[in-house]
């Protein structure tokens, strides 16, 4: 790939040591706004910022056997997980809870059938997935539960056909994807329906073309990427449309140096942290975000990133090639 680094000095740089001193500032925290706002899904914020530190390098620096015992304490006794200790089970934080497990080499200690069972479950009749028991239905939740079974080895678990059929019917005539049939496409969807489109292997059923134009269109003057026409540019889109990019293989539509400068420009270059936008404030989310982004563009020094499991590589590896 063409370097999108040539100009690294007049770029500046990726604040290495302090994202990570920021990161693991926050984890202790607890009191501050940031934390009491996160409360509720704590364990998603938790794969977000543990993700973030191993890509950087840092993951050593966290006390691994306290975080694996907290997480299964967020165990509900359907299989599920909540996002805290003692919350409602959801799907979303049954994921996270599966990656933060993956990262620390740990996802043998789950009951595999249990939480297997938990995720099947949530698969509705016309194959879409619900997110908890309360039913809402989001092709989110088809990736969240393909995803995690894919990594649980347990895809045959739910009915796959049904399952990529459901996503299917989300496709729009722009070539994106909605949270439900006929809702407009929004690239957070996009990455959901084209990661899980992947994980089955049924990419055939993306026009690439078309989808990578509709992608690629979302770069803004500035160089970052909005989520839909006409919207503001936002550091996450750096990882929601650009991993999709990857994954149909489109990534050189997009003008990569620019993208670069955009998110090393929303640094928080004194106390650390990523924003969505140049001087706004920065925070956990936005900070994985713009790493795992950097990470998909091959920044230097950062650990590569799987666009469709939204993990390290080196960590999918060890789950599907044992290394
Ligand atoms: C493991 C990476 C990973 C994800 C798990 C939760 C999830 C699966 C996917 C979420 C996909 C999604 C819908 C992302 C979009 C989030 C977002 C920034 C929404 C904002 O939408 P608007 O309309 O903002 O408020 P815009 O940018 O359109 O103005
Ligand atoms: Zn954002």
């Amino acid at each position: 790939m063409s370097s999108p680094f040539r100009k690294a000095t007049s770029m500046g740089e990726l604040e290495v040591e302090k994202h990570a001193n920021y990161i693991l500032s926050v984890e202790k925290k607890k009191d501050d706004f940031e934390s009491v706002v996160m409360e509720h899904l704590r364990i998603n914020g938790a794969y977000w910022g543990l993700t973030t530190l191993d890509l950087l390098g840092k993951i050593d620096e966290v006390n691994s056997e306290e975080v694996v015992s907290w997480v299964m304490k967020c165990q509900h006794e359907s299989g599920g997980f909540g996002g805290n200790i003692g919350h409602d089970p959801h799907l979303l934080y049954t994921l996270s809870a599966i990656q933060v497990l993956a990262l620390f080499d740990k996802t043998n200690i789950l009951d595999i059938d249990k939480v297997s069972n938990y995720i099947a479950g949530l698969q509705n009749e016309d194959g879409s997935f619900s997110g908890d028991m309360w039913g809402e239905v989001d092709t989110r939740f088809s990736y969240i539960a393909i995803c995690s079974l894919a990594l649980l080895h347990h895809l045959n678990k739910i009915n796959v056909d049904k399952a990529v059929k459901y996503i299917v019917s989300c496709k729009n005539l722009d070539g994106g994807f909605g949270c439900t049939p006929g809702a407009e496409s929004h690239a957070g969807q996009i990455f959901c329906c084209v990661g899980a489109l992947a994980i089955t292997g049924s990419l055939h059923h993306i026009d690439k073309n078309l989808l990578g134009w509709w992608l690629c269109e979302r770069q803004v003057k500035s160089g970052g990427l909005n989520g839909r026409p006409e919207k503001l540019p936002d550091v996450c889109y750096s990882w929601w449309v650009l991993s999709s990019l990857i994954i149909i293989d489109r990534v050189h539509w997009i003008d990569k140096e620019k993208l670069v400068k955009y998110i090393l420009d929303c640094q928080d270059k004194e106390k650390g942290g990523i924003s969505d936008r140049p001087d706004d404030a920065v925070d956990v989310f936005h900070t994985y975000f713009g790493v795992a982004g950097l990470s998909l563009l091959e920044y230097p020094g950062l650990k590569a990133i799987d666009p469709a499991y939204a993990l390290p590589v080196d960590v999918v590896n060890r789950i599907f090639f044992g290394r």
